[in-house]
């Protein structure tokens, strides 16, 4: 855990994890979507789009990388770290099957928050026997249809492991809504990751509000 410093930690250290998700997005595409979450105060904003040219990627990501920046948010990109670098990113998100975080790290160097999904104990102690990623993806907690190629719930119970056993921050993730997330922070989860929740909802900065309320 050297690279996770009282900065990062401090960072990552905020209620809701806020994800994009065009398709679900009624319309409003991913910079709107990002500008209502950063208006309604959210501090990490992660860019997730799997079905766009990188160029497109590219282009909103500098859009977008420069609202966060004036609202002092983080901002994260999920998958692409060649995106992630050319739009000076604070992080780059990936998962199990991707690049590993030591070679990542190689290349971007100790700023540069890496995240890294995980879905078993198994996976946990690992990252952090590593010592790479900076902070954890716990999940899927609950079904999602958000995310294609998916392992079925991990559920409650790896969350509750992660909260009790890792020294690493996480957000918990995977099918969390304004219903269930009492549960989720129940259980342990101090930073909630949410895609088609947020970005999917009538309006972005009533939904925030409304899941803070249950937060309380
Ligand atoms: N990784 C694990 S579950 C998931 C990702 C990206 C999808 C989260 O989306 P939603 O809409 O909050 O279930
Ligand atoms: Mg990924």
């Amino acid at each position: 855990m050297k690279y996770l410093t009282e900065d990062k930690r401090k960072k990552l250290n905020t209620d809701i994890y806020a994800i994009t998700a065009e398709e679900y997005s009624l319309g409003r595409g991913n910079i709107k979507t990002a500008a209502d979450m950063l208006a309604a105060g959210i501090k990490i904003i992660q860019y997730r789009e799997k079905e766009k040219t990188a160029l497109e990627k590219y282009r909103e990501c500098r859009i977008i990388r420069e609202m966060a920046r004036q609202k002092g948010a983080l901002f994260i990109v999920n998958d692409d770290l060649g995106i992630a670098l050319a739009v000076e990113a604070d992080g780059v998100h990936v998962g199990q099957d991707d690049l590993p975080p030591a070679e990542i790290r190689k290349i971007t160097g100790e700023k540069m928050i890496i995240g890294l999904s995980t879905h078993s104990p198994e996976q946990a102690r690992r990252a952090v026997a590593e010592g790479v990623a900076d902070y954890l993806g716990v999940g899927p907690i609950y079904k999602t249809e958000t995310k294609k190629d998916v392992g079925d719930p991990v559920g409650l119970a790896y969350l509750e492991y992660v909260a009790a056993n890792i020294p690493l921050p996480f957000v918990a993730i995977g099918g969390i809504k304004e219903s269930n997330i009492l549960e989720v922070w129940q259980k342990g989860a101090r930073c909630i990751a949410m895609s088609s929740e947020i970005a999917g909802a009538a309006d972005i900065a009533d939904k925030i509000a409304s899941i803070r309320r249950v937060l309380k």
